[in-house]
């Protein structure tokens, strides 16, 4: 009986691995959408390049993080040397300059917390964000994009979590619950924590890459075609992972003392960053280093109310995945 038990078990855990892997590849990007994104911004950067010859156009965010879902918008970066512009003339400027052209939907917004430029284009239907020398996202763009050439598991893992929030309704900043950038960052945390350990930690490794930008110093090891087959010991496949990593969440994880830090690669103490108490509006109800802008908490955002939401969520996830016969349809239901 027991034999019997065991085959069915592995048959079940075969089963939703395939789902998931389904899934999984169901949300990522084709080529063409990618060459569309290229072609978008190579008109945008022939505008710019009228106005400011020496400025540069990069992609961040999740169309250049290797996390994009099918339909995300893309994130551009203007970056500007001069150290004497000014941002919002800059913004406002830019908004002119790509109305006169035939985009769509053209909006500045130089309060927001991020300044950016909205448009559209109707050639390739992309919506496109700009902001001016955010340098620093750049950079943490290229962390997330090396991190996911090591494992393909990082990507699997990040999509349907990924997909998860947005279903469920916790992938909003300005409701209180986290951005994309936050979960992939627990991803990146969680298999560096597996053992064997899936990721490393790059920034505590040689560094090969290295660039200061606003006074931080972002150096780590980004040879990573060095680490192909780095979590090949672990053979834990990405159902495993999945249940793992909300179980983690829902029942494991410390949220009074412990601080998840990609960085180190490890589980730092709040004690340690002061990040004990409240501040302002920083609660760090739930804790996630930045790992280059330390002083930052991605939980910060997090209030007493949808951190009980977030929890609810995670714990629901685990239970769907422990107990659910049909779990790839359950956990994925809108909220
Ligand atoms: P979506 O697919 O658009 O949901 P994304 O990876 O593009 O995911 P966001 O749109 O939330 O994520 O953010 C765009 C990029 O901006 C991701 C990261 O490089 C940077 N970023 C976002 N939030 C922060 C933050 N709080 N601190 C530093 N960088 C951030
Ligand atoms: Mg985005």
């Amino acid at each position: 009986r027991i034999l019997k038990r065991q085959m069915e078990c592995r048959r079940d855990i075969d089963r939703l691995n395939a789902s998931f892997i389904e899934i999984y590849e169901s949300l990522v990007l084709p080529q063409e959408e990618k060459a569309k994104q290229k072609q978008l911004l190579a008109v945008l950067e022939k505008l710019v390049n009228r106005e400011w010859p020496q400025a540069k156009l990069y992609l961040y965010g999740s169309c250049a993080n290797s996390f994009g879902v099918l339909k995300s918008d893309i994130d551009v970066c203007l970056a500007i040397e001069d150290a004497n512009i000014n941002k919002s003339e800059v913004l406002l400027k830019l908004a002119d300059i790509l109305q006169s052209d035939n985009l769509q939907n053209v909006q500045a917004l130089p309060r927001a917390r991020v300044p950016i430029v909205k448009l559209m284009d109707p050639v390739t239907g992309i919506s496109c964000d700009i902001c001016i020398n955010n340098v620093l996202a750049v950079v943490n763009t290229k962390l997330l994009w090396d991190y996911a050439q090591i494992d393909v598991r990082l990507r699997q893992l990040a999509f349907i979590v990924k997909h998860w929030a947005k279903s469920r309704g916790v992938n909003e900043t300005y409701q209180g619950t986290l951005s994309s950038y936050a979960y992939v960052l627990m991803c990146i945390h969680f298999l560096q924590q597996r053992r064997p350990a899936i990721l490393p930690c790059l920034q505590e490794m040689e560094p090969t890459y290295s660039v200061t930008v606003d006074d931080i110093k972002c150096a780590y090891f980004d040879r990573v075609e060095k680490l192909q087959g780095f979590g090949s010991r672990n053979r834990e496949p990405i159902a495993q992972l999945v249940w793992a990593f909300f179980n983690y969440w829902a029942y494991r994880h410390d949220y009074v003392n412990a601080v998840v830090s990609v960085r180190t690669g490890s589980i730092i103490s709040k004690q340690e960053k002061d990040w004990t108490r409240r501040v302002g509006n920083d609660r760090h109800l739930i804790c996630i280093e930045d790992p280059f802008e330390t002083s930052h908490d991605l939980g910060r955002v997090v209030d007493k109310h949808t951190i009980k939401v977030l929890r609810e969520e995670f714990e629901r996830a685990a239970d769907i995945l422990q107990y659910d016969p049909n779990p790839c349809v359950t956990l994925f239901e809108p909220y």
